[in-house]
């Protein structure tokens, strides 16, 4: 079996749109007007919902007992991980996505995290947790879930995105939606052991290389991890933003390896077997390579390039609120360090602007940025460009291609564009 195994174009044919840059009538001016003044109280009718009587205000609500694990509020229903169906053949081995459009800041709520599994999610009871270590090793070892409790622990706020993550959009522009063109990512606090602190317990032999990262679910996945990767800052983790793993994202233990790959994320991590070679896996040749236009392949390419969106507006998340005062919000990120700038354009890359970048700017982890405008209400062509920490600049879709040709679906970072239209529709399009 393909563990990356998706059935792009299924049943279904890219609808590219093609825009020349410059085509459209420049939509925004920049300065952003400094009070939207929208709302100036109606001289003529009483508002009411400021004048009626509400549920809410005449009679008692819920006790502190009705709930004692918290769910959204019911008028948040439409906020939810969602799957394409064409996309595989059955929901266990498959993907949904996280709803980008719906989110803020830079935390991926548990419940919201987008899933990847390649035979469903392992339902594993926590008093029979087992971790193993054995290979190249002064000491083969178990630990039960109580033992990696009792080793230092640390916090850390990383993203995990599936290198098929955009992987629909290299043939062109495809998915109408944020969540679906960009959703294979979560950004989560994970509280974990160092696997560097559970290496040096067993004490690694002066050969040892490399790490076979092993899944106790029916799929068995195991991947090779670099011992330099490995010793440098992988987490073997069990709390996800302060609560225990989720079932689906690994429970009791999953393996972290920060801006890398998501399939290196082992969940229901039970085995690490010390080598010095990587092991064979049935889909190397797929996973590990990435074919280019001149019939080269780029090997172990682990590390996430960067890579940003805006969120809103996108299709799902048109801009409803007619001309005038408008924020524009996105997510940026780097499997190489912290996002050191990002830029908008709002004329398909004609002109850029520096977003403003908002909340913590943290190493390997997503950063949230905004961008204000006064929208004219004419067409609109939304970029982001991102910059990180090495300097690197988010590439055009064109230009990976010129690299990597078509035949590419991994790794796809290039810049993604939005066409707003004048009834603020927003439609997923490419400009060349
Ligand atoms: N044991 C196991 N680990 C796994 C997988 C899996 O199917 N089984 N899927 C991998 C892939 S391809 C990705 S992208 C991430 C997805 O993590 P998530 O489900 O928390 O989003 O987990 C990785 N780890
Ligand atoms: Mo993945």
């Amino acid at each position: 079996m393909d563990l990356e195994n998706i059935k792009y174009f299924k049943g279904k044919k890219p609808t590219r749109r093609k825009f020349l840059r410059g085509a459209l009538l420049a939509g925004g001016s920049v300065a952003a007007s400094s009070v939207a003044a929208t709302h100036a109280l109606a001289s003529s009718g009483a508002d009411p919902a400021i004048v009626d009587k509400q549920p809410w205000d005449t009679r008692f609500g819920a006790g502190v007992d009705a709930a004692p694990y918290g769910l959204p509020s019911p008028y948040e229903v439409a906020v939810q991980r969602r799957n394409v169906p064409w996309l595989t053949a059955d929901t266990v081995s498959s993907i949904n996505f996280t709803p980008l459009h719906q989110l803020d800041g830079i935390i991926t709520p548990n419940g919201l995290c987008f899933e990847r599994h390649h035979s469903g999610v392992a339902e594993i009871d926590p008093a029979k947790y087992r971790l193993m270590i054995n290979g190249l090793v002064e000491r083969e070892l178990v630990f039960t879930l109580e033992d990696l409790m009792r080793f230092p622990r640390e916090n850390h706020v990383y993203f995990l995105e599936c290198v098929a993550n955009s992987g629909m959009e290299w043939n062109g522009a495809q998915m109408n939606g944020v969540q679906f063109t960009h959703g294979m990512i979560h950004n989560v606090m994970y509280t974990g052991v160092p696997l560097r602190l559970i290496l040096e317990e067993a004490g690694i032999k002066t050969n040892a290389s490399w790490l076979l990262v092993e899944g106790a679910d029916a799929a068995g996945m195991t991947r090779s991890l670099p011992m330099e990767k490995a010793l440098d800052d992988c987490l073997v983790a069990f709390k996800m933003n302060g609560e225990a793993l989720r079932a689906e994202q690994g429970y009791p233990v999953r393996l972290v390896v920060p801006g890398w790959e998501g399939n290196m994320w082992i969940k229901w991590l039970r085995r690490i077997e010390v080598g010095d070679r990587p092991w064979h896996h049935r889909e190397e040749t797929s996973r590990y390579t990435d074919l280019m236009a001149d019939g080269r392949a780029r090997r172990f390419t682990w590390e996430l390039d960067a890579k940003s969106v805006i969120t809103n507006p996108s299709p799902q998340a048109p801009l409803t609120h007619g001309r005038g005062q408008t924020v524009l919000n996105g997510v940026a990120w780097s499997g190489r360090g912290t996002i050191a700038r990002v830029d908008v354009s709002l004329d398909g890359g004609i002109n850029w602007h520096t977003a403003r970048l908002s909340g913590p700017s943290l190493d390997k982890s997503m950063h949230r940025f905004y961008f204000e405008f006064d929208w004219d209400g004419s067409d609109l062509l939304l970029q982001s460009r991102a910059i990180d920490s090495t300097g690197y600049v988010q590439p055009t879709k064109d230009a990976l291609r010129a690299i990597r040709g078509k035949n590419s679906v991994y790794h796809n970072n290039g810049i993604q564009t939005w066409l707003v239209n004048p009834d603020g529709g927003v439609e997923n399009v490419e400009v060349s």
